[in-house]
């Protein structure tokens, strides 16, 4: 009876191993047809648009994406250069207070630690002293870590205020949307038309001069400078929005609108991935952001088939003057 239940245990064991190998070994191309045959006609490599101003603009080398320990070791070690009010904070944060704060503690304590173990070792302590009370010495140990608590509380209580920032009526609303295993952005300003993205394959990266696992052959395309109202849901199971070097990272959740203000600074490209455990192809469902100046931006709109507000309005006013015309 029980070695059944040894052998059961068993044997369910090695079905899970073999089924996690197995999924784990899949060919990727197989589950990659899959996705592209679904909702991606074709995935290629960015190209120029003949009938627009849009031409997908070329990343700069280190900004916007992860540095490799061979190009530079200490920039791969830490966080990247940010691009957004908030990113910039939270890294003076990290920077000036944190990263100080705790190497002065780590070494105070390991200082005090290893003169205790020198100067009240055995040897040098015959007879152990019977101190069990010092008011001074509990005085400033319980002051001098509130103070610690209170210098660290209050930027980190004013970063998170600012990450809940509601953002203003005027914002551009750009919704991503996970699906498994691709993103979909939709500019409901500008006509509710949807962008997909797909990772493009390592030949097509290379052929860009985009970084494989980050380039994708459609971008959120975003204006840059003017706040965004950045929304993200789901499709299927939860995915979560994320770009290291805008300090933004938010979940998609399906049936629910997250939403947040963000304000990149400078046009530019900005690499990031979906950051929830969501399937087999979570780690090829990368997220490429493109700011551009707002003219270009719209450029790119139009490019897209989508409608720039502006367009609508000297539309309606040269029709009205047409109309006005017609009539005298
Ligand atoms: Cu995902």
């Amino acid at each position: 009876m029980k070695l059944g239940h040894i052998f059961d245990r068993a044997s369910l064991a090695m079905v899970a191993l073999f089924a996690a190998l197995s999924i784990a070994l899949m060919p990727q191309t197989t589950v990659a047809q899959e996705a592209d045959a679904g909702e991606v006609a074709e995935a290629g490599v960015p190209t120029v648009d003949a009938n627009s101003a849009y031409t997908p603009m070329a990343p700069t080398e280190g900004k916007g994406m992860p540095t490799s320990y061979e190009d530079d070791a200490w920039k791969s070690l830490t966080f990247q250069d940010q691009y957004s009010a908030d990113g910039k904070y939270a890294l003076w944060m990290h920077d000036v207070i944190l990263m100080p704060v705790i190497t002065i503690i780590s070494l105070f304590v390991l200082a005090l630690l290893l003169w205790v173990v020198v100067r009240y070792r055995k040897a040098a302590n015959p007879v152990p002293s019977k101190t069990t009370h010092n008011t001074a010495i509990e005085v400033i140990w319980t002051i001098v870590p509130v103070i610690i608590l209170v210098v660290i509380a209050v930027p980190s209580i004013s970063l998170l205020a600012r990450q809940y920032e509601t953002p203003p009526e005027n914002a551009v609303t750009i919704k991503a949307t996970g699906y498994q295993w691709y993103w979909g952005y939709n500019y409901p300003d500008y006509g509710e038309f949807e962008v997909i993205s797909n990772m493009l394959t390592e030949e097509q990266a290379e052929e860009s001069g985009e970084p494989f696992q980050l380039a994708v052959d459609n971008r959120m395309v975003v204006p840059a400078g003017v706040p965004l109202r950045v929304q993200t849901t789901a499709a299927d199971v939860i995915h979560a929005f994320a770009v290291p070097s805008l300090w933004f990272k938010m979940d998609a959740v399906p049936g629910r609108l997250n939403e947040k203000l963000l304000t990149i600074e400078e046009p530019g490209v900005y690499y990031g991935q979906c950051s929830e455990l969501c399937g087999a192809r979570h780690a090829y469902m990368p997220i490429t952001v493109e700011a551009l100046p707002m003219e270009q931006f719209e450029a790119w709109v139009r490019s897209k088939g989508g409608e720039v507000p502006g367009d609508v309005v000297a539309e309606a006013l040269a029709e009205e003057a047409a109309a006005e015309d017609a009539a005298s």
